[in-house]
């Protein structure tokens, strides 16, 4: 079992590349505040993407409720470590609702980068992964490195979640940044969803 100090330190862009390329079922992917959704906008604009604007925290609640809504649908959450650690008891909820299609990715990079790389606290001492299995997901793993990532999310795909995955990974910053227009946003998410004609 890979453990926090010895999993590789990858890079974010790398990885959500490696993620969207292995989706091929209209999967949704909701991508939290900040670098988290600048990386999924420039790896791959599909509809099914939606992209949390504005407030820490919510990539996970959204994708829950996503995920219970359309149960047929695998639905995976992108999340920076400062804004899980900000939202933390919905892991209990997750792991309470216990949705099957449900899988939880975050980027840990020990620090809230976008607003100036202040140290989060598991850059001390908090773990995520056993945060995330004390709350009750099961399926929680570090991944040790790229192909680790690789098994772990092809994996979280085909069985049975929720499932956890938690990645460190380097300060490099996001690569493009998001459009900024929240109803442009969830029209596309929606339409994606077929919610929406
Ligand atoms: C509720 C709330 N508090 C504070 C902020 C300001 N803020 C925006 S992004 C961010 C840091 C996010 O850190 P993390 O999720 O670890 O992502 P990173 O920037 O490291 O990629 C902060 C403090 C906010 N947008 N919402």
């Amino acid at each position: 079992m890979t453990r926090a100090h010895n999993a590789k330190v990858m890079n974010r862009f790398a990885l959500t590349q490696r993620l969207v390329a292995q989706l091929k079922h209209d999967e949704a992917v909701i991508g939290g505040i900040g670098n988290a959704n600048f990386d999924l906008w420039a790896s791959d604009k599909r509809p099914q993407n939606f992209y949390m604007l504005g407030s820490m925290g919510l990539a996970v609640p959204i994708a829950l409720g996503t995920a219970i809504a359309q149960p047929k649908r695998h639905v995976v959450a992108l999340e920076g470590d400062g804004s899980l650690l900000m939202h933390l008891g919905c892991l209990a909820t997750v792991a309470m609702r216990a949705p099957k299609n449900l899988t939880i990715v975050v980027w840990d990079n020990g620090m809230y980068q976008i607003t100036g790389a202040q140290p989060t606290a598991t850059a001390a001492s908090a773990d995520l992964v056993a945060v995330a299995r004390g709350a009750g997901i099961a399926n929680s793993a570090w991944a040790a490195d790229e192909d680790d990532f690789e098994r772990l999310f092809a994996a979280a795909l085909k069985d049975g979640g929720p499932h956890l995955i938690a990645a460190r990974i380097d300060d490099e910053p996001a690569v493009a940044t998001t459009e900024r227009d929240p109803v442009q946003i969830r029209e596309r998410f929606m339409r994606g969803l077929g919610v929406r004609g």
